[in-house]
């Protein structure tokens, strides 16, 4: 196959670890803390797993340690969306493997947890390795949907695990995924087996975080290259002053990578749906917001400007919400049914019988695109695919009408020419930027360690991130921890809380200081493109967000 030079160049590139995982095997010391409690619901949780709840969070010092150098046998899968240096957290948990102990082999199951199901299965050697370090993508073993949900599912896990005679599994996922882990790892050790499963923090959305996850690996190099398309459109906007663009970007619940892409470029509009959601607000009243703005910026002879919209927004509108819940329950409890119906007027008549009085209407009051959408088969985790709703198409359409009104009142005398964009996919298999090459090379090898010091349950932790990465402290953190019940499919279930915007928090105080000059005036900041070589302040910064995070 032939590489480009850039990926040539990438392989060469030693990730930095922390300090005090920079030595030999023998002279990391793991400290165990107290025990753990999860974030809510606290008995529920405790109950649901009576083998892995409480146990404590882990620190790797230096130190003479007890961690084991025998030969180990450890299966990896990749969960979900792909997020940049998924590849560096498998070759940090083959170096750490091989550097224990040569004999130690690394298992990759094939196209996410269907792979663990079926046994579908490649072993790593030195050379496939080194083709992927440094890169982006999945393409190492694939990724994968899959949810192993059924007794029958995780019968068939642990039955490739025994037949594999696997020592541990890693999960490299998001939210769910991890959610999975920690059952698979209680469900492994309530069949009386060694089995341990260690996750690793994966989703470019970044908000698998919380007071010891600091970031989500991907969210670093995603939202950089979002960021540097932005600043390219935003100075094409500038130049030729004739067009809106409506970017949506992706993250489909949490808006962590609309305010980001807003801290790094000052667009005039991002919308932040988790205050759209604290506010109440309509889709009417966004819709008038985004068109003040227009009409102000128009005032000012300025007939152009960016608007960010974040991929979740619709499920944060309240009407918006309930529809798409009580679409949701009705697609799970009537699914066969649904099935057998063809065209989309059939659905959707059988849709509006079903919906309350309130939802109906909402639902009828959409253009027919965006209810085909609403209909769409949901993820296997029963989320709306929020990534295939055009929100930002929607808005274009609404602000469009309501500018047309004011003009036809005479309260609008400029012009609104709009173009969508949608950017997801392009930043989620970029080369990762220097911070997340070292931080997944560091959690995959921190993974090892976990494994090596017989802990199960946990996720790969690596903390202090905004420092330099000699001074990050790895350890793992009990998946119970993070956990609470929630309302999955009509039924409550045990997950990884998610982390969403918040709207007392550092970053999202330092974008509404900002805005209102952001709107009315061009301030447009360019990030230019992602930079591996160069001077560290260029190179290794890591998100604004983690940096305000950390500081506030
Ligand atoms: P994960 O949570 O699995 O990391 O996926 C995140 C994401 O990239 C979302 O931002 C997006 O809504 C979704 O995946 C798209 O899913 P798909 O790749 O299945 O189209």
């Amino acid at each position: 196959m032939e590489i480009s030079s850039l990926q040539k160049a990438r392989y060469e590139y030693q990730p930095k670890l922390p300090a005090a995982l920079d030595s030999a095997i023998s002279d990391i010391r793991v400290e165990l803390g107290d025990p753990t409690e999860s974030v809510a619901d606290q008995d529920q949780v405790k109950s649901l797993f009576p083998h892995s709840y409480g146990a404590p969070i882990a620190v790797f010092a230096s130190g003479k340690g007890k961690t084991s150098q025998n030969p180990l046998r450890v299966g990896v899968i990749l969960s979900g969306g792909q997020a940049p240096g998924g590849h560096n957290v498998i070759t940090g948990l083959y170096d750490g493997l091989k550097k224990a102990n040569s004999q130690s082999n690394l298992v990759g199951f094939l196209g996410g947890p269907s792979g663990l199901m079926d046994n579908d299965f490649i072993v790593f050697d030195d050379a496939k390795i080194d083709a992927f370090r440094n890169t982006g993508g999945f393409d190492i073993i694939g990724s994968g949907r899959t949810k192993i949900e059924t007794d029958e599912q995780f019968a068939a896990a642990l039955n490739t695990a025994k037949e594999q005679k696997l020592d541990a599994v890693v999960v490299i996922g998001g939210d769910d995924s991890n959610t999975n882990a920690a059952l698979l790892a209680e469900y492994f050790k309530d069949n009386g087996t060694d089995i341990q499963v260690i996750g690793v923090p994966k989703t470019i959305d970044g908000d698998l975080k919380n007071e010891y996850i600091e970031t989500s690996f991907g969210f670093d190099t995603a939202v950089k290259t979002y960021s540097e398309l932005i600043g390219n459109i935003m100075r094409d906007a500038n130049s030729a002053k004739k067009y809106w663009h409506f970017i949506k970007l992706m993250g489909r619940s949490a808006s962590h990578i609309a305010l980001e892409a807003a801290l790094q470029t000052h667009p005039n509009v991002a919308i932040i749906s988790e205050e759209v959601a604290e506010k109440k607000k309509s889709l009417n009243q966004i819709v008038e917001e985004i068109a003040n703005v227009v009409r102000h910026r128009s005032d000012n002879g300025e007939n152009f400007g960016i608007a960010l919209i974040p991929e979740g927004l619709i499920e944060f509108i309240p009407e918006m919400k309930t529809l798409i819940s009580e679409l949701n329950d009705l697609l799970a409890h009537d699914e066969k049914y649904f099935a057998t119906l063809k065209s989309f007027e059939d659905q959707a008549e059988f849709a509006v019988s079903k919906l309350s009085d309130h939802s109906a209407k909402v639902f009828s009051s959409l253009p027919r695109g965006i209810r085909q959408q609403l209909l769409l088969d949901r993820d296997p985790h029963g989320n709306v695919q929020v990534s295939l709703i055009d929100t930002e198409k929607l808005l274009i359409e609404m602000v469009g009408e309501l500018l047309a009104q004011w003009k036809a009142q005479g309260n609008f005398s400029g012009s609104f020419k709009a173009l969508a964009h949608f950017f997801g996919y392009e930043g989620r298999c970029a080369f990762p930027s220097n911070f997340d090459a070292d931080y997944t090379y560091s959690l995959g090898y921190t993974a090892f360690l976990l494994i090596a010091n017989g802990l199960t349950g946990y996720l790969s932790s690596v903390r202090n991130l905004d420092k330099p990465a000699s001074e990050w402290v790895a350890g793992g953190i009990p998946l119970t921890m993070m956990m609470n019940m929630e309302q999955r499919h009509g039924k409550m279930k045990p997950v990884i809380r998610k982390a969403l915007v918040e709207l007392d928090g550092a970053p999202f105080k330092e974008f509404s200081s900002k805005r209102d000059d952001w709107a009315k005036n061009t301030r447009y900041f360019f990030p230019g493109a992602i930079q591996y070589y160069g001077p560290a302040e260029v190179c290794d910064q890591p998100t604004i967000t983690l940096k305000l995070e950390r500081s506030g």
